[in-house]
């Protein structure tokens, strides 16, 4: 594929103001994150604001081109990615990178787009406020991108998932008009809410170029430690005592294996262990409040002597600074790069009731080991909200081909164990192309059918990133 096979008025219309990117730059944007896919495109496009995406659209309905959006190229089940199939475009929106306003007085961010998620999180600090979405790729991932993933990571058992922190969006629909629903109303109940149809769609009903977010007062208080516990059954105990203590405080927890700490602490160079021992098992606790003089050290050293007594938690190491709350997250947060550099692993991002995390993380890490002697299960994740990254590391003595040959079997014999705890098969990281073949049976019959229609309805030549999501051709 090249620009040659652009029918030749995009380049006339499009050309002139950098759209188009260079043919020598298109690589980053063909292949994901994980390195499982690469696909092919005639074309890059980088539109600067929404006239010019809508342009863009325009001209690709017009000519029943593909397109596929396009925001940092983090998601992990490959669906930013084009597949290796020919007439479709990359739409990147890394150019609508803009903060339009902060507003402190209706705690409102309104913001393009583009707009790397840790650029957002320095521009409500800088205002004295807070934007809590907060994950390990948020150096790279785009508001856009998080918000049509429905991104969670860290702080949704205070904040919930980029679904509850948005109030409004302007999307450019497949036939390149523009859905101007940019409003910052806490209750707007005026027939069907729309905006949420976008988010977590995955870039198959349109394509997100602003939002108006809702930001939080500053943390001016906060309170970290990283917990060695006995088991998984203790994890949780902890958890529970923590919000028995004081709900409003818990910012994150987060349950880390063994393997995985090992794992990080071995690959991730300066990444080491402030407990005396290695555990089996780890939870990270982060308390935070707005107000000053809120207790939460004294909160959280109640609780773990409490826990300790109970023989819930056998160490813990408290941060005593900035650097040594950073250190603790780094841990958590270098899991996935950890997982990278130990050679092949398939993900299984999925979530259960919180009460039933201990026999999820125990059945599904059995059964691996079963299905596939010598493998790792590597468990770790959100555990405060049900969502466990219940991932497999390839056995040492086995090839990542061979391992990776397996994924469909690893992740069937997951999702037995999610099945039969009444969990799901995709918690945060969405279906993408990765898990289309799921739906059908997780989500048939009315659910994929009323998907189905309104994916007609907006998108009746099928041209927003097909292939993701919904399974066949849709
Ligand atoms: P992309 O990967 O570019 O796109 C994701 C999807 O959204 C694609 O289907 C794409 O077509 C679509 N899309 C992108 N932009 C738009 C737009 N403007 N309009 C319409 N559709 C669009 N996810 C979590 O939820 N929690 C985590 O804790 C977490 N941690 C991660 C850690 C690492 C190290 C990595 C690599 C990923 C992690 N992820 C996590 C997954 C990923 O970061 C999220 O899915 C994120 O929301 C994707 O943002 P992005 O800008 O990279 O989107
Ligand atoms: C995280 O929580 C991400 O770190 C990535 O969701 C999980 O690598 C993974 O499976
Ligand atoms: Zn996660």
């Amino acid at each position: 594929m090249s620009l040659d096979s652009l029918p030749p008025d995009f380049a006339a219309i499009l050309g002139q103001s950098g759209i188009i990117a260079d043919p020598a730059d298109m690589e980053a944007y063909l292949c994901d994150w994980r390195g499982l896919w690469r696909g092919e495109a005639m074309a890059v496009l980088r539109p600067a604001s929404t006239d010019e995406v809508a342009a863009c659209v325009r001209l690709c309905a017009r000519e029943g081109i593909v397109i596929i959006p396009q925001g940092g190229n983090t998601s992990m089940v490959g669906g930013a990615t084009p597949e290796a199939k020919p007439r479709q475009v990359v739409l990147s929106l890394a150019r609508m990178n803009r903060v339009l306003e902060v507003d402190t007085a209706d705690m409102t961010m309104t913001v393009e787009a583009g707009l790397v998620l840790a650029n957002a999180q320095r521009a409500a600090e800088e205002h004295g406020a807070l934007f809590p979405l907060s994950l390990g790729a948020e150096g790279t991932a785009m508001i856009g991108g998080l918000l049509s993933t429905n991104a969670g990571g860290n702080t949704t058992v205070r904040y919930g998932n980029a679904r509850e922190l948005m109030l409004g969006l302007e999307v450019v629909l497949p036939d390149g008009s523009v859905m101007n629903g940019l409003r910052r109303l806490r209750k707007d109940n005026t027939g069907y809410a729309l905006r949420h149809l976008f988010v977590g769609a995955e870039g198959t009903l349109g394509i997100i170029t602003r939002a108006v977010l809702r930001i939080f007062p500053a943390a001016r208080e906060t309170a970290t430690a990283l917990c060695a516990v006995p088991d998984e059954d203790t994890a949780l105990a902890l958890f529970r005592r923590f919000r028995a203590a004081d709900e409003g405080a818990v910012r994150a927890f987060e349950y880390m294996s063994g393997i995985g700490m090992e794992l990080v602490t071995r690959y991730v160079e300066g990444a080491t262990l402030p407990l005396s021992e290695a555990s089996p098992h780890y939870a990270l606790v982060d308390l935070s409040a707005s107000r000053e003089g809120a207790g939460l050290r004294a909160l959280m050293e109640t609780v773990l002597e409490a826990a300790m007594e109970a023989g819930e938690v056998t160490d813990a190491a408290l941060a005593e600074s900035e650097a040594q709350r950073a250190a603790i997250w780094r841990l958590r947060e270098e899991h996935p790069e950890a997982q990278k550099r130990a050679g092949a692993s398939v993900k299984n991002d999925v979530s259960v009731p919180v009460s039933a995390v201990p026999t999820l993380i125990r059945e599904a890490s059995e059964a691996c080991r079963a299905l596939i002697p010598g493998s790792r299960p590597v468990p770790f994740g959100h555990m405060g909200d049900g969502n466990i990254h219940m991932n497999l590391q390839q056995p040492e003595a086995m090839t990542a081909e061979a391992f990776l040959a397996r994924s469909h079997d690893i992740m069937e014999t997951v999702n037995e164990v999610v099945r039969r705890l009444g969990g799901s098969f995709s918690a945060e990281h969405g279906v993408g192309r990765l898990k289309t073949d799921m739906m059908a049976e997780w989500r048939g019959g009315a659910e994929l059918a009323a998907m189905r229609a309104i994916k007609a309805a907006l998108d009746p030549k099928g041209i927003m990133n097909p292939g993701k999501v919904l399974p066949g051709d849709a």
